[in-house]
Order: structure tokens, then sequence, then C-alpha cells
């Protein structure tokens, strides 16, 4: 099982910024912004996007909506932010727990490296 699973069991504690049926958001351990909030499916299982199919696109859809609820929340909405999802080896995935990046509160740079 993936550190996220344990997270998303409450067998390891995170800086839950909110939560609901379907997901939960939680504080990044290793912030690259002064906001940096992962957003995690409660649905275990899916590594990443090359694991989802038309069946999830509903549980994607409501990942984006809070990721809004998220920089709201952050006070980063009216700034901007950015939302990521990092898939597989090339784009630096260490966790292989699908997640979304929310990162906001900096200028942040195009394209990232
Ligand atoms: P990625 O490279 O897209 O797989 O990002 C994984 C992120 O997960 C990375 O920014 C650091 C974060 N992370 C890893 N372990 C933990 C943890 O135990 N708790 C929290 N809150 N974040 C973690």
């Amino acid at each position: 099982m993936t550190i996220f699973g344990k997270i998303i069991r409450g067998e390891i504690p995170c800086s839950k910024v909110y939560e609901d049926d379907l997901v939960l958001a939680f504080d990044d351990i290793s912030p690259g912004a002064p906001c940096h909030v992962l957003i995690i499916p409660k649905q275990e299982g899916i590594q990443n996007l090359n694991d989802v199919n038309a069946s999830h696109a509903a549980l994607l859809g409501h990942m984006l909506v809070t990721a809004r609820r998220v920089a709201e929340l952050k006070g980063v909405a009216a700034g901007g932010y950015r939302t990521v999802l990092n898939t597989g080896n090339d784009a630096g995935q260490s966790v292989y727990y699908i997640h979304m990046h929310v990162l906001g509160g900096r200028d942040l740079a195009w394209p990232p490296g």
C-alpha cells in the first residue's frame, strides 16, 4: 500500500484542508509553494491517469471542483493557482496513488522543470 493509502485509512496523520465523501485534501509534506495541497480520491486503486477511464469522469471532475474550493480556503483563488497531476516516471511521480497538486501563493514559472 502507498503512503496515501495509509493516509486515507487514517493510519498516518495529515494536515487536512478539506474532506467529503469522495475526496480528501491535505497539505503536502514538502511544500513547493505557500499553498501546496494534495487532493486524493477515497477510492483506492487508481495509480495515475493511465488507470482512468470514462467511469472515473465524475470523480476526476469532483477533484477539479475540490481544487477550486481548496484555492478559496487557502486564499489563493483570486491571485491564481496551478493544478497538476504527475503521471509516471518522466513526470516525476513519486507516489503511485492518483493525486492532484494545488499550488499557489507565489509566481509559478512556466513551463515547469
Ligand atoms: P508526486 O511527485 O506527484 O508523486 O508528488 C507526491 C507528493 O507527495 C510530494 O510533493 C510529497 C508528498 N508526500 C509524500 N509523502 C507524504 C506524506 O507522508 N504526507 C504528505 N502530506 N505528503 C507527502
